[in-house]
């Protein structure tokens, strides 16, 4: 059992490292990871991250570098920056954002100044702590105004979006999060943000796979800039980008290099670009609407059993479920889902009457479970596991935990992961 690609001179060299990798490995195969924001990349994904582009300094652009020694570098950059263009269809990529925190930091500081007025989607209602949450940068830096979604609905609610927007003269409103079951109304927001006269940044980290499959609608042409991370839905490493129109091209390049950050990290540059070749094949744009029907035939089972799924389903890859009817509080279900092979993460939920760090939730994505080839057929089967996991929790019922594990790996043995095998 080990890890691919093979990593023998590792564990040669540093027995106690590879030990970790190698276990991580197998608990990664071993789990179903329902984590709405990770995935599996490919093998070829992997191969691209471990290179010797790791070794190499390229601080600012192609053709404009302060460190010698560029040759293989410049046309790297620029064949991920023309993938980028291509798959979204913009006139602008940067890729050498870290990953969705800079990004959104340089996008800020693309646009406006420290004190300036910014509109995102509040934390608690499914937005992201570099949308203005009090406790990032973005809260402290900027005076940060939040909207929400209905409570009836659990949607966007846009007349609040306009209002506040109005009231408050935002520079800059940013549209996306990282807890939205549905569909973004981005010709909604461009509207409010041209009736302010304010900068829309689209962040799509969660959706960008699907946008590139054709699974979700595009902010191309209604947000000037576009943020990004490349892991989730999109199925490329560690990192971001961020895409925007001609106009916003100059300040997205100044605020990332040199504004936020030093040398671009090559190797997931050429990782990146490698996740956008895939994206751009036809195979991508079924894997994008795969992920959408797994997590609606999901929804309908745990609504069968009768979980309550805010906003009442799923347009995307995520679900939001609101466990406060099964009696059981967001944080122990995630940790007995965890122990029963099933992996999410706890999260608040709209309104939510419980602290961050114990909410009510826990949020479910589909992207990785569609990588490993999991489909519709098996979703009602999870949903049981989940029913029985959680009732297994109120009566710390471990064995019954261990068990639902086994048939969690029992299953997942037909259904490979790119980076170990069996
Ligand atoms: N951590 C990411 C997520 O899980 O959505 C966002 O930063």
């Amino acid at each position: 059992m080990t890890h691919q690609p093979a990593i023998p001179t590792l564990t040669a060299a540093d027995p106690q490292i590879a030990g970790i990798v190698e276990d991580e490995a197998r608990r990664q195969a071993e789990k179903i990871r329902l984590i709405a924001s990770e995935n599996y990349v490919s093998q070829a994904v992997l191969e691209a991250t471990g290179t010797v582009l790791t070794n190499k300094y390229s601080e600012g652009y192609a053709g404009k570098r302060y460190y010698e020694g560029q040759q293989f570098i410049d046309p790297l950059e620029e064949l991920a920056i023309e993938r980028a263009k291509a798959v979204f269809g913009v006139d602008h990529a940067n890729v050498q954002p870290y990953s969705g925190s800079p990004a959104n930091l340089a996008a800020y500081m693309a646009v406006v100044k420290p004190g300036d007025t910014v509109l995102g989607m509040g934390l608690p209602a499914g937005g992201h702590l570099t949308h203005g949450a009090s406790v990032s940068a973005t809260g402290k830096w900027f005076n940060a105004v939040h909207y929400g979604v209905r409570k009836e609905t659990g949607r966007i609610d846009f007349d609040q979006v306009r209002d506040l927007a109005k009231e408050h003269r935002p520079k800059l409103i940013i549209a996306g999060g990282t807890a939205i079951p549905r569909t973004i109304d981005f010709p909604a927001f461009a509207e409010i943000a041209r009736e302010v006269g304010a900068v829309l940044v689209a962040d799509i980290a969660h959706i960008a796979g699907l946008i590139a499959g054709g699974a979700h609608p595009s902010p191309v042409g209604h947000a000037q800039i576009i943020t990004t991370t490349t892991h989730k839905t999109l199925r490329g490493p560690r990192g971001a980008m961020i895409l925007s129109d001609a106009e916003h091209a100059k300040a997205v390049d100044k605020a990332v290099f040199p504004g936020l950050q030093g040398g671009p990290h090559n190797h997931t540059t050429a990782a990146i670009a490698v996740a956008l070749g895939e994206a751009s094949k036809p195979e991508f744009r079924d894997y994008a609407h795969a992920i959408v029907a797994n997590a609606k035939a999901l929804g309908d089972a745990l609504t069968a059993r009768g979980f309550d799924l805010v906003s009442g389903g799923t347009d995307n890859h995520l679900l939001l479920v609101d466990l406060t009817s099964k009696q059981i509080g967001g944080k122990p279900a995630a940790k007995a889902l965890d122990k029963a092979g099933i992996e999410l993460n706890f999260n608040a939920v709209p309104f939510d009457p419980r602290k961050p760090f114990d909410p009510s939730g826990i949020r479910l994505g589909t992207a990785a479970i569609t990588t490993r080839g999991l489909t519709p057929e098996h979703q009602p089967q999870i949903a049981e596991w989940m029913d029985r996991t959680i009732a297994a929790a109120a009566s710390e019922d471990e064995a019954a935990l261990d068990k639902i594990a086994g048939e969690v790996r029992d299953l997942l043995t037909a259904y490979p992961i790119p980076g170990y095998r069996a």
